[in-house]
């Protein structure tokens, strides 16, 4: 497999060792207190993981390896004519620390070409669902199909030392993330383009050859989907999907079992499918009001209909950030380049003009900034990408990179099954009872 997993390895042992010293020097220390509420509350703000991939800020937003996403857009190899940064080179700043030379990132892009081929079962498994089922079920279905493939599977099975786990989920991994754009591709042909599919071509990049894949041959549709398969790909440890997998991942679950888990939690619609509910909403406001482009007035007038309606706003909020997501605007920025006139666009932004202050008099949303979901189909629908509920396996194709990067730290690093512990609400009550200040 060559160079990259050589240095992975390298970088993960003085990690490792680190970590040993860490514990052994500070393993008392606290790193926080946790109050019932938080325990009853879904868990927020309890630090409770490791995950080296990336690290939110409140608000600032996400860095990877301690740079932002404009400082990816700046310092990230790039495809001969493009702009935007190739994901395999996020993925190498993820598994490595460091940033990535041009030479590196081809040789992942090459890598990947050639781990490329799905195996024939694995469309027979797409096939047999019905064409109207979801695109995330086909699509979390192909990938525990896939899941034959192994090679973690297989020597766990043959019996191989704790040692050497790290090594056949970096395996499994680059090539499990080297078959998603063909299975995805192959979902969107068959679900929306008759079965007409497209034959990858080996010379692209990853994502250039995603888009070919898909049908969509326009350069600026390429450097979307470079930008659009970055910014998705990681959001430090504790969202559902990566923490579904990063769990299921901890029982020795192989990379394949472990990312069906991560993405059938990407499928709900508070996490991932908040994509395709963006722009349904948008759709059924523009629907609603009669025009493509409704006036702030009328934004407003429906964003308190849909809070009224005792429904969420899509695309707004988050559980930890507390600002305007740097994806959203890596996105509005695209935006301004490429089709600043487009009618749905042009909704978006009105939508962030007015949204936040509607959000913000109810008192209760923590967050009434935007979030990633909040423009991802607005661009996806300008290039002709219609099918929203396509929407979130792009987002799937994406997060592999970050939650199977960071799979292989946790093997790497030996990190022990999850196993944290869960109280019944007649214990709480004890408990209080208990601790309560005598009068
Ligand atoms: N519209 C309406 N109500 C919202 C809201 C929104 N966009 N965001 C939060 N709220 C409500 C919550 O439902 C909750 O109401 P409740 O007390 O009646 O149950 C209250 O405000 C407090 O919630 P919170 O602490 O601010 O948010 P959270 O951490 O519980 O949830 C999130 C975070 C993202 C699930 C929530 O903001 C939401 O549902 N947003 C809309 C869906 C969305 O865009 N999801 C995508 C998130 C990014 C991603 O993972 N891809």
């Amino acid at each position: 497999m060559g160079y990259v997993k050589d240095r992975f390895k390298e970088i993960a042992d003085i990690q490792s060792q680190e970590i040993k010293n860490l514990i052994a020097q500070h393993g008392e220390t606290k790193v926080g207190d946790v109050t019932l509420a938080q325990v009853y509350q879904g868990m927020r703000g309890i630090t409770g993981l490791v995950t080296e991939t990336s690290l939110l800020d409140s608000n600032e937003g996400i860095r990877f390896r301690g740079f932002s996403i404009p400082e990816l857009r700046d310092r990230l190899p790039k495809a001969e004519g493009g702009n935007e940064p190739l994901p395999e080179g996020l993925f190498y700043l993820m598994l490595t620390g460091q940033v990535p030379t041009q030479e590196d990132v081809e040789h992942i892009s090459a890598t990947w070409a050639r781990r490329s081929h799905v195996p024939n079962h694995v469309f027979d498994v797409i096939e047999s669902f019905p064409v109207s089922s979801h695109p995330m079920t086909q699509f979390c279905a192909a990938i525990l199909a896939l899941q034959t493939e192994s090679k973690f599977a297989k020597a766990y099975e043959e019996g191989i030392s704790k040692k050497q786990y790290w090594d056949f989920v970096y395996e499994d991994s680059m090539t499990l993330i080297a078959r998603l754009p063909r299975i995805a591709a192959y979902i969107y042909r068959r679900k929306y383009k008759n079965g007409e599919h497209i034959q990858p071509d080996g010379m692209l990049d990853w994502s250039a050859n995603f888009a070919h894949m898909l049908g969509f041959n326009d350069d600026g549709f390429k450097e979307l989907m470079r930008l659009y398969l970055t910014i998705h790909a990681d959001h430090e440890g504790g969202n559902v999907s990566a923490h579904a997998t990063h769990l299921v991942g901890s029982a020795l679950s192989d990379p394949y079992l472990s990312f069906t888990a991560g993405m059938t939690g990407l499928a709900g619609p508070l996490h991932g499918l908040a994509n395709q509910e963006v722009i349904r909403w948008i759709e059924e406001l523009q629907k609603e009001l009669g025009t493509d482009r409704p006036t702030k007035e009328q934004i407003a007038q429906y964003i308190k209909d849909t809070l009224a309606a005792g429904k969420v706003v899509p695309g707004y909020g988050h559980a930890v950030l507390r600002k305007t997501d740097p994806r959203f605007t890596a996105q509005m920025e695209f935006a301004k380049k490429h089709c600043p006139d487009d009618a749905t666009v042009q909704t978006v932004w009105n939508v962030y003009e007015v949204a936040p202050a509607i959000l913000e008099s109810t008192g209760k949303i923590k967050n009434p900034w935007p979030n990633v979901d909040a423009h991802s189909g607005s661009l996806l629908k300008h290039y002709g990408l219609v099918e929203e509920d396509f929407y979130t396996v792009l987002f799937g194709v994406s997060r592999a990179l970050g939650v199977l990067a960071s799979l292989c730290w946790d093997r790497a690093l030996g990190f022990p099954i999850e196993r944290p512990k869960s109280i019944t609400t007649e214990w709480a009550k004890q408990f209080v009872a208990k601790n309560e200040p005598v009068a």
